[in-house]
């Protein structure tokens, strides 16, 4: 038989069949190799590019940097997210997440700092948020770790809370930012995400006052956000022009809009 090559330059049609079977395994064997060597070769390029925010390589953040570019554009201003009868809602709504919890914490003297200005901070207490129009909404509650749970929770819209306040010259400002009493967990959010209407500073779950492991006295409700935004235990609430402080944005490399 003519050798491989020979065949490999032969027409299909002048092969015989042990020929055309041969010629046509040299070829897949050939794109095999340069396809398995494109790969090794990308992936061994790709691990010794520098990193850029966490662990993630430059090049792929890249990639994740124009994906957040368009979310920000698509943010779900005016989209809003489904919402359920208050029948459907779970009995047993599951608890995640304890960071900034852990300290020393005494309810009774709670009250959210809205650090306004370096001299001007607002003390804010649960009995005055709670004066405030109440909303209830039931969504399903998606956690970035891949469950999601159908949950009812009340308390008062953001924008609601903002208008009241007369924060309007933060509200103006592109970026809230939330963190714990004790500044262990913070997020930070697109302002026209926190001033979509379903999002809430919440004190209610299932129509009873949270549960201290899920953020009494306040927390956020960010329906249109994967679940890692909506802060348990509101202790401090800023505002900037530029993005605030995120914690998996920062120290994992997440995506800081984590919008759904
Ligand atoms: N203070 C604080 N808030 C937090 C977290 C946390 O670890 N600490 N975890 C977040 C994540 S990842 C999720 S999914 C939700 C879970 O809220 P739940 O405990 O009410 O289910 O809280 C978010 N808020
Ligand atoms: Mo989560």
């Amino acid at each position: 038989m003519a050798n491989p090559l020979k065949i490999f330059f032969t027409k299909n049609d002048q092969l015989n069949t042990d020929q055309l079977i041969l010629k046509k395994t040299v070829i897949s064997f050939f794109f095999f190799f340069v396809f398995a060597g494109a790969a090794f070769f990308g992936l061994k390029w790709l691990r010794h590019q520098p990193t850029a925010a966490g662990k993630t390589s430059r090049p792929l953040r890249t990639v994740l940097n124009a994906n957040e570019k368009v979310f920000d554009g698509l943010v779900s201003e005016k989209r809003l997210a489904k919402q359920y009868p208050v029948s459907q809602a779970d009995k047993r709504p599951r608890v995640n997440g304890d960071l900034g919890m852990k300290s020393a914490f005494d309810p009774a003297s709670w009250a959210m700092n809205v650090i306004k200005g370096k001299a001007d901070t607002l003390k804010i207490t649960l009995d005055e948020i709670k004066k405030l129009p109440k909303t209830e909404i039931v969504f399903n509650f998606k956690c970035i770790e891949g469950w999601s749970q159908i949950t009812h929770w009340g308390g008062v819209r953001f924008s609601e809370f903002m208008r009241a306040y007369g924060l309007n010259g933060e509200a103006a400002k592109k970026y809230l930012g939330l963190s714990t009493p004790d500044k262990k967990y913070y997020v930070g959010i697109d302002m026209p995400s926190a001033m979509h209407p379903q999002t809430l500073l919440c004190y209610e779950l299932n129509g009873k006052p949270l549960p201290l492991n899920q953020g009494y006295p306040l927390r956020l409700i960010i329906p249109v956000k994967y679940g890692v935004k909506s802060l348990k235990r509101i202790g401090f609430m800023y505002f900037d022009d530029n993005r605030t402080p995120d914690y998996w944005a920062d120290v994992k490399g997440y995506d800081y809009f984590s919008g759904l």
